[in-house]
């Protein structure tokens, strides 16, 4: 009798741990992707801090533009696990010059940036991309990207902005210009080279482009920004806060564009099959600002 009990107490302890190791096994395979509880702790202070710092930082800058007359009108801190979809989409999946856009190629990594990635598999080339189109357009304004940027071979990263007015020929580039504000063809190279560019009046026999190749020792190296004073007379293009470019080729656009934060792979950028893959782009923000009309002359 109290042999029997104790085995069905022993089947219920058994059947109870069975259950609370399938619990732990499901439980500790949702850690799974996470790194372990201490490591969260550590990361979580270290990063706190790190975000206290930037908040302090973005407030003060944030406030240094407003005496400039600048209205900040969207913000991404690429904070969180996921791309936050009231801002960004994912570019279509298609192919662009020698490989494709793909959604896996464009995530965050939970650290706080946006990585933009070039990837190989089975011989085909895949890169990342998002685009604000439709979620966020503006005419003019000043824009922004704090970012690393990638340097191998075979592709190149961009931050641009992009309408559909840049396909329009005729008016030169008032009915729409394709912006480059930063591209980076030629890291390969090792040259600390990048690319300001305007494209306008479609991308057939009526296309017209100005660019300039700006040289910062460093380029590759490191976080910077890159920046965009797009006004009525001209763009002015910045790499960290300093006047690379000045220009009002085209004629200035007129007509709102969405912004983009792409990579794709082409032999612009050198021989993809001497890559080192994956390569990232970090993007660790985007601010765009728009002129505080009270303070507009
Ligand atoms: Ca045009
Ligand atoms: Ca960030």
């Amino acid at each position: 009798m109290e042999k029997k009990i104790s085995k069905r107490l022993m089947g219920v302890l058994v059947s109870g741990l069975s259950v609370a190791l399938l619990m732990g096994c499901i439980s500790s395979n949702s850690y799974a992707a996470s790194p372990n509880k201490a490591e969260i702790k550590m990361l979580t202070k270290e990063e706190i801090k790190e975000q206290k710092e930037k908040r302090k930082r973005e407030k003060k800058e944030i406030k240094e533009m407003e005496k400039k007359g600048w209205e900040l009108s969207f913000l991404d801190n690429f904070e969180g696990d996921e791309l936050d979809t009231s801002k960004w989409s994912h570019s279509p999946e298609w192919k662009r010059k020698d490989g494709y856009w793909s959604n896996d190629e464009a995530f965050l990594d939970g650290k706080g940036n946006l990585i933009i990635q070039i990837s190989e598999r089975d011989g085909n080339y895949y890169s990342g991309a998002v685009t604000t189109r439709g979620k966020f357009e503006q005419a003019y304004g000043y824009y922004e990207m704090r970012a690393k940027l990638p340097n191998d071979e075979g592709f190149w990263s961009a931050f641009w902005l992009m309408t559909d007015g840049a396909h329009t020929v005729g008016d030169e580039g008032r009915d729409g210009t394709e912006i480059d504000i930063v591209e980076t063809p030629f890291a390969y190279k090792n040259n600390d080279t990048v690319v300001h560019a305007l494209h306008w009046d479609g991308y057939g026999e009526d296309h017209k482009s100005a660019g300039a190749y700006p040289v910062v020792p460093g380029i590759y190296e490191g976080f910077h920004t890159f920046a965009l004073d797009w006004n009525e007379k001209e763009y002015i293009f910045y790499i960290d806060g300093k006047e690379t470019w000045r220009t009002d080729a085209g004629g200035v656009s007129r007509v709102p564009a969405f912004v983009q934060i792409t990579a794709e792979v082409g032999t612009w950028g050198g021989n993809v099959k001497n890559a080192n893959l994956p390569a990232q782009m970090v993007v660790d923000y985007v601010r765009v600002y728009e002129k505080n009309n009270k303070q507009r002359d």
